[in-house]
C-alpha cells in the first residue's frame, strides 16, 4: 500500500516532504490550500483526521497525525536519518524530537496569536519575547559543529528542527547565525528543493 501526505501549503508539512524526498521513497501528496482570510485549513482535512491540521501520514492502512511520530516511523521504516540505537545520541535525538513540536513550537505560535490581538496583547508580549529569544537561542547554543543537532550526520531531528529554525533564522538571522547557517544547508540540499517544488508555496516564496 502506498504513502500518502495530506500536506497543507506553507505549513510544518512540508518537512515530511523533505524527509521522504532524502530518503528517496515513492509518495503521493494531496494538496489542501489554507483559507486566504483566516489562514486556517479546509474542512476536507476533517474527513483524514478529527483535527483536520497537517501534515497527516496514511501508511499501512492507518492514518497518522503528529509530525514527531510521522517522521519517526519514516526513519524507522527505511532505517535512516537516526542514530545507532542504544546510545547517547540516541537519546538525545528522542529528546530534541519532542522539544521541535512540544517546547520550541510554544513561544512561536504564542507570539503568532497574540501578534493579532495588537494592543491588548501587549502585557504578554514581554514574557513572549523572552521564551522565543531562550529557545532560538538553546537551539543555537546546542548546534554542533558538524550542522546538526545529533552527532555528526543529518537525522529526524535535523528535519523536526529545521521549522522553529526557519522561524528564528527569519525573524533575527543576525542575533542566530548558526541556525541561518543550518536553514540555508537544509535549504540547498537538492532533496529539500525537490520537496519545495512538489509541495507549493512556503512563507511566502
Ligand atoms: N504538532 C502538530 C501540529 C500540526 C499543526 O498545527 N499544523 C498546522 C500547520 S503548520 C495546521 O494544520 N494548521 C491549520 C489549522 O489549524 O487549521 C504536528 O507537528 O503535526
Amino acid at each position: 500500500m502506498g504513502i500518502i501526505v495530506h500536506h497543507l501549503n506553507n505549513s510544518r508539512s512540508q518537512r515530511i516532504l523533505w524527509l521522504l524526498e532524502e530518503l528517496g521513497v515513492d509518495y503521493a501528496i494531496r494538496h489542501y490550500q489554507r483559507d486566504a482570510v483566516t489562514n486556517l485549513a479546509p474542512p476536507e482535512l476533517k474527513a483524514v483526521h478529527p483535527l483536520g491540521k497537517s501534515p497527516l501520514l496514511e501508511i499501512d492502512g492507518r492514518v497518522i497525525e503528529e509530525s514527531g511520530a510521522i517522521v519517526q516511523v519514516l526513519c524507522e521504516r527505511y532505517g535512516a536519518w537516526l542514530p545507532e540505537p542504544g546510545t547517547d545520541d540516541a537519546l538525545r535525538h528522542l529528546e530534541l524530537m519532542h522539544f521541535a513540536e512540544g517546547s520550541a513550537m510554544t513561544p512561536i505560535l504564542l507570539n503568532l496569536y497574540v501578534g493579532r490581538l495588537g494592543d491588548a496583547g501587549a502585557p504578554l508580549q514581554p514574557r513572549i519575547d523572552e521564551q522565543l529569544a531562550a529557545h532560538f537561542g538553546y537551539l543555537e547554543s546546542i548546534l554542533r559543529p558538524s550542522g546538526h543537532f545529533v552527532g555528526n550526520d543529518w537525522t529526524g531531528a535535523d528535519v523536526m528542527l529545521s521549522f522553529p529554525a526557519e522561524i528564528a533564522a527569519m525573524q533575527a538571522a543576525s542575533a542566530f547565525p548558526k541556525l541561518a547557517a543550518f536553514v540555508a544547508a537544509v535549504h540547498a540540499r537538492p532533496a529539500w528543493q525537490r520537496a519545495r517544488e512538489k509541495g507549493g508555496v512556503y512563507f511566502g516564496s
